[in-house]
């Protein structure tokens, strides 16, 4: 039985690191718009993105891919190796989410122009504090990866990697200056997203129109006065 995502239309979102997981494994899935009839059910979501399998229904993209991790082969075999994909995952999330408060910082209900005073000071802190302390953080664990530098985690493609690949494209595109002055200080984070870039497993899908790009409704958003002045 497919699988199907549930996520907004019209944005990569959140809804892009579980639908990269389905693309690289070439997973049979539909892509729905929003909620659908599924906030009357036992275990409603909080919000897209979530995912039906069958009967269950996951939501938080972080425990989506640890349930589909195994399942398509994107995860370690031993239940350490999982828990260590997850915990990097749910870290990468909380990244994802101080992205999206750079231009919400107030509020995620208000317009942008309505708290840009608060974005601008909110988006140097993002630069200039968060970015190096994540961004340094996932190159410490892919530096101690007992396997090699080729992944995050272990010595295949998991997850986690696709993920790298997201923020990386998702911070290049909200912060082009900022993660173009950066980015050499993590050479191994930027080398696995150059991988999975190539990877031939996903040559198909980022070359379509279910790749969508980023834009300004979603998480990673160019406006270019929260970037680094030139
Ligand atoms: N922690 C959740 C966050 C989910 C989330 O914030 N989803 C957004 C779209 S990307 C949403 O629809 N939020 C509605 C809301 O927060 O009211 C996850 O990682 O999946």
């Amino acid at each position: 039985m497919a699988y199907k995502l549930h996520y907004w239309p019209g944005l990569p979102g959140r809804g892009e690191f579980v639908r990269l997981a389905l693309e690289f494994a070439g997973a049979d899935y539909e892509d729905f718009g929003g909620f659908g009839d599924d906030r009357d059910i036992a275990t409603p979501s909080f919000a897209p993105p979530y995912l039906r399998d069958g009967d269950i229904v996951i939501g938080q993209t972080a425990l989506i891919l640890h349930h589909l991790g195994p399942k398509l082969g994107l995860a370690p075999q031993d239940e350490a190796g999982r828990l260590w994909l997850h915990q990097i995952q749910l870290t990468m999330m909380d990244f994802v989410n101080e992205a999206h408060d750079t231009h919400h910082p107030v509020g995620s209900g208000l317009y942008y122009e309505d708290q840009k005073p608060e974005a601008l000071r909110r988006a140097e802190h993002f630069r200039t504090e968060r970015m190096p302390k994540f961004l340094g953080w996932f190159e410490t664990v892919v530096r101690g990866n007992p396997h090699g530098r080729g992944h995050m985690v272990g010595d295949a493609v998991t997850y986690a990697d696709l993920s790298i690949f997201q923020i990386l494209a998702g911070l290049d595109y909200a912060f082009p200056k900022a993660t173009a002055r950066q980015i050499g200080d993590y050479p191994s984070v930027a080398a696995i997203a150059k991988t999975v870039g190539q990877l031939p497993e996903l040559s198909d899908y980022l070359a379509s129109d279910r790749r969508q790009p980023f834009n300004e409704t979603g998480i990673f958003r160019r406006y270019p006065e929260l970037d680094d002045p030139d």
